[in-house]
C-alpha cells in the first residue's frame, strides 16, 4: 500500500483535505487515486440530513457526532452549500456550529459547495463521500439545504435519508407535494420546543398513513431539540433500525448497487465530456465549424462526423 493511500486509511486529515480540494478542482489525476480507494468502500453508513434552511441540520449534525463519538464511532462530515457555487462553498455558520469537533481525530468536516451539476448534488461531492469512506469512517453524514433537486440527489448517496422539518414550517402537505417527503427514511421533527410540534407531528403520521404499504419501512418521526441534544439517541436507535431494515430485506446491497451502477454511467459521460471538449478546442475543428457555418451546411452531418472523430480518438487513446 503506498503512503498516500496509506494516510488516507489512517484518517490524516491533511491528506483528505488536500484530495477533496483536488476532487473539488476536478482533476483528471484524481482518477487514479480514486480508482485505488474502490477495494475499500462500504464500511461507512451513509446519512442524509435534508431540509429546509435554518431547520436546525447543522445543530442536529453537530448534536449526533457527540452521541456517536461518545460510543466511540468515528463520524465524517460532508456540509454541501447551495448559495455559493463559485466559492467551493465554506460555510461559515457550519464551520462554527460544529468547532467543538475540530480537534477530535475521530471527526473530519468540511464543507463544500453545490456546483457542478445543476442544483444537484455535484460529482465532487460524492467523490469527496467515497473518499471519507474509504478512509473507514464508521458514518458519513450529508447536510443538504432542501430547496431543489438537491434533496432528491440525495437518495443517490445516501443509505439512509432524514428529513428535518420544524413546526410552524407550514403546510407539511405542500412539502409533500414537493416530492421531498418520499424519499425521506426518517422524519426530524426539530424545535420541538416550540408551538405547533404535536400538529405537525399529526399531519406528518396522516399522510404517511396514505403511502403506508404492508411490509415496507414506515418512517419513524422523531422530535428532537437540537441545541439541547434532546431526542439524539432515539434519532441514533431509528437510523440503525432504518439499517438492520434494510439489511434484512437485502435491499441494502440492492441500493448500494444501483448507485454503483450509476457512477458507472457518469464516469462514462466525464470521458465523454473531456473528449469532447479537447476535440472542439483543436484548431482543425474551430476551422470547420467556421466553414460548416458561413456555408450554411447541415449541422446534424457535422456532428457525425465529429462523433465519429471522437470515437476513434476514444479507442486510439484507449479511454
Ligand atoms: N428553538 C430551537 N432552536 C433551534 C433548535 N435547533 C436549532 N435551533 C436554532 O436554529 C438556528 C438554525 O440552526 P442551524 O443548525 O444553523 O440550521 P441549518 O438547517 O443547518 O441551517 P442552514 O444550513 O443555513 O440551512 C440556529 O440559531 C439554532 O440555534 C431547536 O431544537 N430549538
Ligand atoms: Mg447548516
Amino acid at each position: 500500500m503506498d503512503e498516500w493511500l496509506q494516510s488516507v486509511r489512517h484518517k490524516h486529515k491533511r491528506t483528505i483535505a488536500r484530495f477533496i480540494t483536488q476532487v473539488e478542482n476536478g482533476e483528471t489525476e484524481r482518477m487514479e487515486r480514486l480508482k485505488q480507494l474502490y477495494p475499500y468502500l462500504g464500511h461507512a453508513h451513509l446519512i442524509g440530513f435534508t431540509g429546509p434552511p435554518g431547520s436546525g441540520k447543522s445543530t442536529l449534525v453537530d448534536s449526533f457526532i457527540q452521541h456517536l463519538r461518545q460510543q466511540n464511532y468515528t463520524v465524517a462530515v460532508i456540509a454541501v452549500d447551495p448559495t455559493s457555487p463559485f466559492t467551493g462553498g465554506a460555510i461559515l455558520g457550519d464551520r462554527v456550529r460544529m468547532t467543538r469537533h475540530a480537534l477530535d481525530e475521530g471527526v473530519f468536516i468540511r464543507s463544500m459547495g453545490s456546483r457542478g451539476s445543476l442544483g444537484g448534488l455535484s460529482r465532487a461531492t460524492k467523490e469527496a463521500v467515497h473518499i471519507l469512506d474509504a478512509a473507514g469512517f464508521d458514518v458519513v453524514l450529508i447536510e443538504t439545504v432542501g430547496v431543489g433537486q438537491a434533496e432528491l440527489d440525495i437518495m443517490h448517496i445516501a443509505d439512509t435519508v432524514a428529513l428535518v422539518l420544524n413546526p410552524g414550517d407550514g403546510d407539511a402537505v405542500q412539502v409533500f407535494k414537493a416530492g421531498i417527503m418520499e424519499i425521506a427514511d426518517l422524519f426530524i421533527v426539530n424545535k420541538a420546543d416550540l408551538p405547533g410540534t404535536k400538529r405537525l407531528v399529526s399531519d406528518i403520521e396522516e399522510l404517511l398513513h396514505l403511502i403506508e404499504k404492508a411490509g415496507e419501512w414506515l418512517p419513524p418521526i422523531v422530535e428532537t431539540v437540537g441545541n439541547r441534544e434532546n431526542g439524539i439517541p432515539v434519532l441514533w436507535d431509528k437510523v440503525q433500525a432504518h439499517k438492520r431494515f434494510l439489511r434484512q430485506r437485502g435491499s441494502w446491497e440492492k441500493k448500494r448497487s444501483a448507485r454503483r451502477g450509476l457512477e458507472v454511467k457518469e464516469i462514462m459521460e466525464e470521458h465523454i465530456q473531456t473528449l469532447l471538449q479537447e476535440i472542439c478546442e483543436t484548431p482543425t475543428y474551430q476551422a470547420e465549424l467556421q466553414h460548416m457555418l458561413s456555408n450554411q451546411q447541415d449541422p446534424h452531418q457535422f456532428a457525425q462526423k465529429w462523433f465519429k472523430t471522437l470515437l476513434k480518438k476514444a479507442y486510439e487513446s484507449g479511454r
